[in-house]
């Protein structure tokens, strides 16, 4: 008798640890700075150079450093209006595939200073558009990344060893003189045609073992170690495997990390990640505001409007991704007006469309709770570090909402706490119209969830608002619901 009443209190204590603890971590997961970036949703991008001078996307690695002549040129003004388009970061272009640097590189001579704009200059007198940069970011608290094309058609030595070793210097430079980097922007296109030193001609390299990744990401490292490094296959963040803006419904925040590279040639994987990745590389979503990434005045009718960035928006941070929503500067210099105002515009549209959640007032229930610590309150408490949580061994769940009288709504907000890593695989939406729960169609696929997933639908008067997880890859741990309705 005494041996089980022994049994019986240790079984007690036992569960009442476990109600304590949070779910085990499952792999892979997150560092925390891919936590921290992925919370920044959206950032701007910049494709500033000669291109945009001679109406190319691609330089061919000759154009003279002169034509770069704008002639209303304001930083300020960029940041500005990124800041108002509520923008977190900013990514500019520090040298694209025709090698010109917009920063006084001492490595090359084909850089900003030879150029005829004759603007604000830095601490060593010369002019210099990351300086400025990272000043106008500074005032304005945005964070700053930088692009730099492994691929220079300007380079003579492209395609050969030396290339590489001015390529890692010349980053070196770049990650040791503007402060601060929240990204560095490692492009996937490579070799071909180009100037490459007058030679006129072809070079093809090995994607995959040409640059030295390894070394590259050990320069970063070293000297950013907060930054995230982008390339199709991360290891920071990666490539959607689309230049729409669009990240996939099905969306793992997982790579096999030893298959992907820059230049990867199965990149449609890449929108939906791999369900059996052993890294955790989210997807970044990188689309122009205009046709081009720079800029073409004939594009001045293409700009997006605020209703089409607002829909990108729910394809990408919707999906579990961020918005890279790039800027071609105008030859003037500034971010054009077009594009200025829709890009602020769409930001009031996405204020307006989740600005009051429905569901902060709503009677929550739920199927089971792993212990007072995990309990279906947090998922409505705004803060992101508590959150509801399933008992081991229980990978589906159901969250019920009632609002108590029939309510509009048209949008549900899903937050997965994935510092403990990605699990959902499919859930779905009901809500309760009279007495009848009806399936709600967002018309995509309700798979996964991760960091955050956002669904549209048409307007529905319910009563209640019910959340089944049918798969999961453990123990559920959600962080945030919402509901919202908007008139748009
Ligand atoms: C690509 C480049 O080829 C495009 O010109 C652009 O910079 C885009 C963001 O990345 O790899």
């Amino acid at each position: 008798m005494r041996h089980f009443f022994f049994v019986v209190a240790l079984l007690l204590v036992h569960n009442l640890l476990a109600q304590n603890t949070p779910p085990e971590p499952i792999g892979p997961l997150p560092l925390p700075k891919q936590v921290e970036w992925q919370k920044m949703e959206t950032y701007a991008f910049v494709h500033y150079g000669l291109n945009t001078f001679t109406d190319k996307e691609w330089g061919y690695g000759d154009a003279d450093p002169k034509t770069f002549n704008p002639s209303r040129m304001d930083v300020e003004q960029w940041v500005k209006t990124f800041k108002q388009a509520g923008m977190k970061g900013v990514i500019i272009v520090a040298k694209h595939h025709d090698g010109f640097t917009m920063w006084p590189s001492p490595l090359t001579d084909y850089n900003i200073t030879r150029s005829a704009y004759n603007g604000l200059k830095n601490k060593d007198g010369k002019v210099d558009v990351l300086a400025e940069l990272r000043k106008a970011c500074d005032k304005y608290g945005l964070k700053m990344g930088v692009y730099l094309s492994p691929w220079d058609r300007n380079h003579a030595e492209y395609g050969r060893q030396a290339y590489v070793d001015y390529y890692h210097k010349q980053l070196t430079d770049l990650v040791t003189n503007y402060g601060p980097l929240f990204e560095v922007w490692l492009d996937g296109a490579n070799g071909g045609d180009g100037y490459y030193g007058g030679a006129r001609e072809t070079r093809k390299i090995d994607r995959r073992n040409y640059y030295n990744f390894p070394k590259i990401h050990s320069i970063i490292e070293e000297h950013q170690p907060q930054a995230i490094i982008f390339s199709d296959g991360g290891p920071g963040c990666r490539w959607v495997g689309n230049e729409r803006g669009e990240a996939g419904t099905t969306n793992w925040a997982f790579l096999r990390k030893n298959d992907v590279y820059p230049g990867y040639d199965k990149s449609k994987e890449l929108t939906s990640g791999h369900i059996d990745g052993d890294a955790w590389v989210p997807a970044e979503c990188d689309v122009s505001i205009r046709p081009g990434w720079f800029y073409h005045p004939e594009e001045d009718s293409k700009v997006k409007t605020p209703e089409q960035l607002a829909d990108l928006y729910y394809k990408s941070v919707g999906r579990n991704a961020t918005f890279l929503l790039n800027f071609p500067v105008d030859r003037e210099g500034r971010v054009n007006a077009i594009d200025s105002a829709n890009a602020v515009r769409f930001r009031q549209i996405i204020e307006e469309d989740l600005k009051t959640n429905l569901l902060r007032k709503a009677k929550v229930t739920v199927s089971s709770e792993r212990g007072k610590k995990f309990s279906a309150k947090k998922l409505t408490d705004g803060k992101w570090d508590t959150y509801w949580a399933t008992p081991d061994g229980e990978n589906t769940g159901t969250v019920t909402f009632s609002f108590g009288k029939p309510t509009k709504v048209n949008r549900l907000l899903l937050q997965e706490y994935i510092p403990l890593g990605q699990r959902v695989k499919a859930f779905t939406v009901e809500t309760l119209v009279g007495d009848k729960w009806q399936m709600v169609d967002a018309g995509e696929p309700t798979t996964t969830i991760g960091y955050k997933r956002i669904l549209r639908f048409p307007t529905i008067e319910a009563s209640a608002v019910r959340i089944s997880v049918s798969d999961a890859r453990g123990p559920l741990c959600i962080n945030n619901i919402a509901a919202y309705y908007t008139n748009r």
